[in-house]
């Protein structure tokens, strides 16, 4: 008999005639958004379920499903896991590394680029029909090349990012970062590793690249905020809940910083009532690694490490690989 499986949220059509040739496949082509408990539900009898980042899975779920051997997760970021939960429960949690990299990099350099030359606020402007001549001053922003561009969290993403600026962009970079890179890695990036206040104080734009994890919360709150620049941007493109949204709503209206570009809030998809009202902030709803070709290698990865573990007991990109035992 196949495998059952759950797929949590909606996916493109081929992924789940791929799956269909493996396992008993429940699917959620309408793309309802479950509740905890309708989630807890769908999943009784399923060894493996395909997740998005919007899928929490604890240890109260996994306690209710005992049949679960599997969660795939289509996202590199994984704090819609409780990893300590699922190891303790010999569930395995698997994730899409390398394979938005590149498309998430592009994204985070376009909104540094957004925000630094103030193109939503612009366009709004424009749209408006507010735009009536040319005046010296309107809607000068910032340069981005041959400035500083500073990268907390210097993971695969933030390295890809470092090397557009540093090489495409004549930046000088400056990182922060749990561990330091090696020097030749380093180098690569064109990148020098910094103290985060010396971050906060030197860098012109600030991208926020790094996991969440509780000692992450509000990592950029009002005090750091304080300690950047006033001509400087902040750029989010890691999770909501790193920035304390309100400090920010706070620092955006009182000018402590120039600009912001954001792709993730706490508590999407809802966005801080204050975020919508200030006009110095680009805002976009979570599309980082949102590209066709970037989304089907996502899900594919996804699919492939069900079909890996639950098939051949070997999974690809597990995050927890001591559960496996086979
Ligand atoms: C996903 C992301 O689109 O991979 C991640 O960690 O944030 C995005 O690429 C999102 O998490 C949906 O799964």
């Amino acid at each position: 008999m196949k495998p059952s499986i759950l797929v949590a949220r909606a996916v493109f059509p081929q992924i789940l005639t791929q799956l269909a040739q493996h396992f008993e496949v429940t699917s959620n082509q309408e793309d309802v958004i479950w509740s905890a408990s309708e989630l807890m539900h769908k999943l009784q009898g399923k060894q493996g379920v395909f997740t998005t980042g919007s899928q929490r899975i604890d240890a109260e779920l996994l306690a209710a499903c005992p049949e679960l051997k599997i969660c795939a997760n289509m996202a590199v970021g994984y704090n819609n896991f409780d990893l300590d939960a699922m190891t303790a429960a010999g569930v395995l949690a698997t994730n899409t590394p390398d394979v938005l990299t590149e498309t998430t990099a592009d994204f985070g350099f376009a909104l540094i680029m957004a925000t630094a030359r103030r193109m939503a606020e612009s366009e709004h402007f424009l749209r408006a029909g507010l735009w009536n001549s040319w005046r010296y001053d309107m809607f000068a922003g910032s340069d981005v090349h041959g400035s500083t561009l500073g990268i907390l969290g210097m993971g695969r993403i933030g390295q890809a990012i470092a090397k557009r600026g540093a090489h495409g962009f004549g930046m000088k970079v400056v990182y922060h970062n749990r561990s330091r890179l090696d020097a030749a890695l380093e180098a690569a990036c064109g990148a020098s590793y910094v103290s985060k206040s010396e971050l906060l104080q030197q860098a012109d734009h600030l991208i926020l690249v790094l996991p969440y994890s509780p000692e992450a919360h509000h990592a950029i709150g009002a005090a750091e905020l304080a300690q950047m620049k006033p001509t400087a941007t902040l750029v989010n493109i890691a999770r909501g809940g790193i920035v304390d949204d309100a400090a920010l709503a706070d620092a955006l209206k009182n000018g402590t910083i120039a600009a912001a570009g954001l792709d993730v809030f706490e508590g999407e998809p809802k966005v801080h009532p204050d975020l919508l009202t200030v006009p110095n902030v680009v805002l976009t709803p979570h599309i980082a690694s949102a590209t066709m070709p970037t989304r089907l290698a996502m899900a594919q990865l996804a699919a492939d490490n069900l079909i890996a573990y639950l098939v051949h007991g070997k999974p690809l990109t597990p995050l927890n690989p001591q559960v496996v035992t086979v």
